[in-house]
């Protein structure tokens, strides 16, 4: 089977999760086109996302498209779930950028541009919302051009009206037009390129090919020497082109019409690479030491990466990308992460909230496994006998932090099981119990994220949850070298006791206290060294002036001992 895998990625609300939509009815999947605002998309099924209207995890669908199966991971272009487009990309071979057209360069897209540069995915930029009255084009592509890369280059070029209206796009390399019928139902329809647009197709024309020139010697001399390129010379250059990041095509359209919707899922078909047409990927031994290749072989050891988890109030079902062999369901396979071989539940094709089950998930698919209790994301499964890790998705650090606690008394424990499986779902955040404070902490990317985990411990634990500040946990430090000294006298009953102590404190940079000793000639007996070094930790736990730790002192100790003074 011919596969794609892609990634939409971009700003938030630039349109993504209505390009799916468009895709869907296009290639004739569904019968009527989705909305965000009426929340009957495919990929926002969340009861989160269509009470907010936004994307808030990644969703997937497959469209078939001349032959070939395109895997659509829709992720949402908000920062705080930025979690759900690494894990996206991970899994995809090329990301779609979805830019707005009247957006000109958004934050969102410059950062989902450079993301993928850091992971070396080719881009595909789909600039939307062309039907909108003030979309600009060529203002937008200036902008991208000007500021993320030369090699943004289009392979489109839309046709305006007397009012700037786009009403039809150009399909730059087979110079053919296209215009949606006037119901906005059905295919597109041919039409003739306008004279006027004739000038800037061919110095399109021309920009694609000094891209395809540029690939290789051959055709560089090809090139120069005046002559043309063969069809597949083009598409073989343009394919090289994107994936060494010297183009990135641009394509244009409008979800709403559906214009240039086909032309996305040509240029996806065309230029995409195929995931078995990909490199070796690199990935490490099982002692996580030596690097190892991995490569892309349909009959080769099974080897796939968890980019996803999905646990629900219906299970938990782990997202994996086969990256060589295959999976079918009667295997068992191996986790280097645990140790463990696991047996594997039953395998899904997902198709937004819908599963289809499957007897196999084929090399450079995507599919998901049922209950696969002790399977993380990052994770990877692979054949007992040929053991690799291949590489987790690049989640960031978090980087914002609420206390959390149940609004009613006693139900702490659900909050925290209610937090362990949302985890399971979206790592990117993590929870931990201050000990010093006496708070839960949650820390992720901001706080819609969190306050999202509040709404699901409602809605899928039923549990009512508080967020607060977090209270600062502060310490105490000493500022100079201070010498004290400690008495102990015992003279009820038996013989006495009498015990001179003498405590240098001093700073020092360690984190937890340093405990030395100066005691010459036996001063004091080692036998009571532990229980004055215990004595003083137990005293750091509560500093002498707030009442908090104070770990980094350095203390020293000397003195006189002698149990038998008073008699
Ligand atoms: N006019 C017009 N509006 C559009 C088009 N595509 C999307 N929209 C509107 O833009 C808004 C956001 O669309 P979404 O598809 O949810 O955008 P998104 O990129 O998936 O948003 P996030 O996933 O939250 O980042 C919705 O109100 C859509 O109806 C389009 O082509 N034309
Ligand atoms: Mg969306």
């Amino acid at each position: 089977m011919d596969i794609r895998n892609i990634c939409l990625l971009g700003h938030g609300g630039s349109g993504k999760t209505s390009l799916v939509e468009s895709m869907l009815y296009i290639t004739g999947v569904t019968d009527r086109l989705g909305k965000p605002a009426d929340g009957n998309t495919v990929c926002d099924y969340d009861p989160e996302e269509i009470k907010r209207q936004i994307s808030i995890s990644l969703a997937m669908t497959p469209v078939q498209y001349n032959g070939v199966k395109i895997n659509v991971l829709d992720t949402p272009g908000n920062f705080d779930f930025a979690g759900e487009m690494q894990s996206g990309v991970r899994a995809a071979e090329v990301g779609v950028l979805v830019c707005a057209s009247k957006d000109g360069l958004s934050v969102g897209a410059e950062r989902c541009w450079k993301y993928l540069k850091e992971q070396k995915k080719p881009c595909i930029v789909y600039i939307s919302k062309e039907d909108e009255e003030n979309a600009n084009f060529s203002t937008t592509l200036d902008a991208l051009r000007e500021k993320l890369s030369k090699s943004i280059a289009p392979v489109v070029a839309p046709i305006w009206d007397e009012n700037k209206r786009t009403i039809g796009i150009i399909d730059v390399l087979n110079k053919k037009a296209y215009k949606m019928p006037e119901n906005k139902k059905g295919k597109r329809e041919e039409i003739p390129i306008p004279d006027s647009k004739m000038k800037v197709v061919d110095e399109l024309y021309g920009q694609l090919m000094e891209a395809v020139a540029e690939t290789t010697e051959e055709n560089m001399e090809k090139f120069f020497a005046g002559e043309s390129f063969t069809k597949e010379e083009i598409m073989t250059g343009l394919k090289v082109g994107m994936h060494e990041g010297t183009l990135a095509p641009v394509v244009c359209g409008s979800a709403l019409t559906g214009l240039g919707t086909e032309m996305l899922l040509s240029t996806i078909v065309d230029l995409v690479p195929g995931p078995l047409e990909m490199p070796a990927e690199e990935a490490m031994d099982e002692s996580g030491e030596n690097a190892v290749e991995v490569k892309r072989d349909p009959n080769g050891p099974t080897a796939a990466i968890v980019f996803k988890t999905i646990s629900d109030q219906y299970g938990k079902y782990s997202l994996v990308k086969v990256i060589s062999g295959r999976i079918t369901g009667d295997m068992n396979l191996y986790n280097p992460a645990t140790g463990k071989t696991e047996k594997l539940g039953r395998l899904y094709t997902i198709k937004g909230k819908k599963n289809e089950e499957v007897k196999e998930i084929a090399c450079g698919d995507i599919g998901a496994i049922a209950k696969m209790d002790r399977l993380k994301t990052g994770e990877t499964l692979c054949d007992p006998k040929s053991i690799v890790k291949l590489a987790p998705v690049a989640f960031a650090e978090p980087c914002y932090s609420r206390a959390i606690a149940p609004k009613t008394r006693g139900q702490d424990e659900k909050v925290g099981t209610g937090l362990i499986r949302l985890n399971e779902e979206d790592p990117t955040f993590n929870v931990v119990n201050n000990a010093e404070t006496h708070q839960v902490v949650v820390s992720g990317a901001g706080d819609i994220q969190i306050d999202v985990l509040v709404s699901k411990l409602k809605s899928r634990f039923g549990v009512d949850a508080e967020l607060d500040t977090p209270r600062v946990a502060y310490r105490e430090k000493i500022r100079k070298q201070v010498r004290k000294q400690g008495r102990h006298k015992k003279q009820t009953g038996g013989s006495g006791q009498f015990g001179d102590v003498w405590i240098r404190f001093e700073p020092c940079e360690s984190e937890s206290l340093e405990f030395c000793e100066e005691v010459v000639g036996g001063a004091v007996p080692k036998n009571f060294f532990p229980a004055v070094e215990k004595g003083l930790r137990e005293a750091c736990l509560h500093g002498v002036l707030a009442g908090t730790h104070t770990p980094q002192c350095k203390k020293e100790q000397n003195g006189q001992f002698c149990p038998k003074a008073y008699r």
